[in-house]
């Protein structure tokens, strides 16, 4: 046992992900997303062993057998401090890094020993996220218009100035049709949802809600950010093909139960940090000055409630002296 985590493990972590998000944004519209992310996964590694803490990666770039860097199971930090579970996702939306689209981030997650949901073999999950207001009345089985009116209401707006984000699949289509008949706007997204899961959660930023099947490690990367924001996730496994079906039943996972925020990421102590690596709605994308790169991230940490956005300005020549692999 480890103590329980008492210092802003955030303000340490966000190192990780801006060093992520700088080696990342080498490659922003090169269309190599395996490049890129590799970029972002070396340089993620080399900060986080320097945070005071004893952690294991829960979620992170896959098995060891097909991820060298970062994958589950392995031990991150410098082995003192708090032991945590690890949730990172250097780029989150590796598509929209390749192709130079905007919302690509980078992520790291906390939480104490045993308290982040492990997704094992669930790829897809459907998901209902909410911001503060609408926390409590929102429900994943309620027909999506009843949700929406809720939205309305909480918000103090009406049905037509809600906003909803949805991942632009196939498999997305009925949502996309029951928001639109209830009169709500669609905006629909070629990839990650993690981003405007944060969006709808913070104030004024004109997203509403996320709804539809994405991915079940960015649900657990999304609860972790909530506990902070105050907002809600509501989700349900969705397995979208035979195999993935299979081996959740072989691992004795039900897939039809809810899972709500608390079953996502346990208990009180969370601490979110991410990074805009393409230009964001939100967070900016990594700009460059004559001698240096400019960053902007978001740290959240749920035991005081606090959010805090960081613009680091940094500098090659000395991020140089520290390693090659910040400065390529
Ligand atoms: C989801 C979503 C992610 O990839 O996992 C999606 O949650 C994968 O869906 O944010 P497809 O298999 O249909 O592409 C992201 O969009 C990016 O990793």
């Amino acid at each position: 046992m480890g103590e329980q985590p008492e210092r802003n493990l955030g303000l340490e972590l966000v190192r990780a992900t801006e060093a992520a998000a700088l080696s990342a944004a080498r490659w922003i519209g090169r269309g190599e997303k395996e490049a890129g992310d590799q970029a972002a996964v070396d340089a993620m590694r080399l900060l986080l062993s320097t945070v005071r803490m004893d952690g294991v990666i829960v979620i992170g770039e896959g098995e060891k057998d097909n991820a060298p860097m970062l994958y589950n199971g392995e031990r991150v930090g410098n082995g003192r401090g708090p032991t945590v579970d690890v949730a990172v996702d250097p780029v989150e939306g590796t598509n929209l890094l390749a192709q130079g689209i905007n919302n690509a981030i980078a992520i790291v997650g906390l939480s104490p020993q045993g308290a982040m949901w492990r997704p094992g073999p669930a790829f897809y999950m459907d998901k209902l996220i909410v911001g503060p207001e609408a926390a409590e009345q929102v429900d994943l089985d309620a027909p999506v218009a009843a949700n929406l009116q809720a939205i309305a209401g909480a918000k103090g707006i009406r049905v037509e100035e809600v906003t909803v984000v949805i991942l632009n699949r196939p498999r997305n289509a009925d949502k996309i049709t029951a928001v639109r008949q209830a009169g709500a706007r669609v905006r629909l997204i070629s990839d990650g949802d993690v981003a405007p899961a944060l969006m709808a959660a913070l104030p004024d930023t004109g997203i509403d809600a996320v709804m539809g099947i994405g991915g079940t490690p960015e649900g657990v990367i999304t609860a972790c950010a909530l506990h902070g924001l105050g907002g809600d996730i509501q989700g349900r496994l969705a397995p979208q093909k035979e195999d993935e079906r299979q081996r959740l039943a072989e691992a004795g996972i039900d897939a039809g139960r809810k899972l709500g925020l608390a079953d996502l990421a346990s208990g009180e102590d969370h601490t979110f940090a991410a990074t805009g690596i393409t230009q964001g709605d939100f967070l900016r994308g990594v700009r460059y000055t004559p001698t240096g790169a400019i960053t902007h991230s978001l740290v959240i940490r749920s035991r005081s409630g606090t959010w805090r956005v960081i613009e680091s300005h940094h500098r090659w020549e000395k991020l140089m002296q520290i390693s090659s692999v910040l400065y390529r």
